[in-house]
């Protein structure tokens, strides 16, 4: 399938090393994606590092540069990615490119990654929770939490399959027809659950990814997750199964050799955050070999 697009992608820029705007560009570019970003920060590296430098682009900033493309007419997009922000002015103004954009195409997908937080720590400030529940869920059209995130924006505990399909259902009542929980820690193997509400009202199509947990931390790849699923889900907008066997292939094989790569040089890849090998990998996003299946429920 052929099927393309326009991004606007509002995420962070690190000079050295990929999370954000520098992990989700150049994949959904190789899908064949234009993809124009707008850097939300620039920073000298991502904060697990002992220390970064750079500047932090504000609301007005960030809305000024919607007037500037708004002023030439250049504000047709057919998808918007967002991941990591910091601020409430922030998101509220993100909240305001939504409703322009959809002004100008009301068939707009919104691609939210709701970043708060992982394994039990918020990592954004706490007043961003509501804001996220009450005004951004309720707009996005695909979301991709992760398991902590999934519990702040549903209130529910979800520590089984169960949870998180219950929670899928709660999400898709709040707005987005797509919900995929991008990690589940049960036991040792990490799952994936993708959800699609084909129809309002009526129940979702529900399916898991098994995903066994590679020892070693990885630091971007919620990012790069989120932009593989948009790219793919596009082309395959009825089957969120298969464009996540795919996301998740091409993620996995990212991975692999990331850690290949670190062993290769003489690191111990479980002594620090891995800065993923995702230009080494092109191939590997741009066709993935399916080695993760979905299971439907
Ligand atoms: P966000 O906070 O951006 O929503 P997230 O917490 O969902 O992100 P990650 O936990 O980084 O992001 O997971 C994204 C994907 O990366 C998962 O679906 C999983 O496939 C993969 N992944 C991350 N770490 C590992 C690991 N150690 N072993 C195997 N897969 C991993
Ligand atoms: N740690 C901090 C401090 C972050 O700000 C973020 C994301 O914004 C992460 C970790 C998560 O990165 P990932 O995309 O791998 O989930
Ligand atoms: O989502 C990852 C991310 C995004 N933006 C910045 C980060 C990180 C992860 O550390 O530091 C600035």
């Amino acid at each position: 399938p052929s099927e393309t697009g326009r991004v606007l992608s509002i995420q962070s820029h690190t000079v050295q090393g990929y999370v954000g705007n520098k992990s989700a560009v150049f994949p959904l570019q190789l899908l064949g994606y234009d993809v124009d970003p707008i850097n939300s920060v620039q920073f000298s590296n991502h904060t697990g590092y002992p220390t970064f430098r750079g500047q932090v682009l504000n609301g007005q900033q960030l809305w000024d540069l919607i007037e500037g493309l708004g002023a030439n007419e250049l504000l047709y997009y057919t998808h918007l990615l967002t991941g990591y922000i910091g601020s409430v002015s922030f998101l509220d103004t993100v909240l305001q490119v939504v409703e322009r954009l959809r002004s100008i195409n009301p068939g707009l997908i919104y691609v939210c990654d709701p970043v708060m937080g992982d394994e039990g720590k918020l990592y954004v400030p706490e007043d961003l929770v509501a804001v996220y529940r009450e005004k951004v869920v309720p707009v996005a059209s695909m979301l991709t939490p992760n398991q902590f995130e999934v519990e702040l924006l549903t209130g529910l505990r979800v520590t089984c399959e169960r949870d998180g399909l219950e929670a899928c259902n709660i999400l898709h009542a709040a707005g987005p027809t797509k919900v995929v929980i991008t990690s589940l820690r049960i036991e040792d193997n990490l799952l994936l659950i993708g959800s699609h509400q084909k129809v309002k009202g009526q129940p979702p199509e529900q399916f898991k990814i098994v995903i066994p947990n590679i020892p070693a931390y990885f630091t971007g790849t919620g990012d790069l997750m989120t932009a593989l699923l948009l790219g793919w889900s596009n082309k395959y907008p009825d089957n969120l199964d298969k464009a996540s066997e795919l996301a998740v292939s091409s993620l996995q094989a990212v991975l692999q050799r990331t850690v290949a790569d670190y062993e290769k040089a003489g690191f111990d890849p479980q002594s620090s955050s891995l800065e993923i090998r995702l230009i080494q990998s092109q191939d590997d996003i741009r066709s993935p070999q399916i080695k993760y299946k979905a299971l439907k429920y």
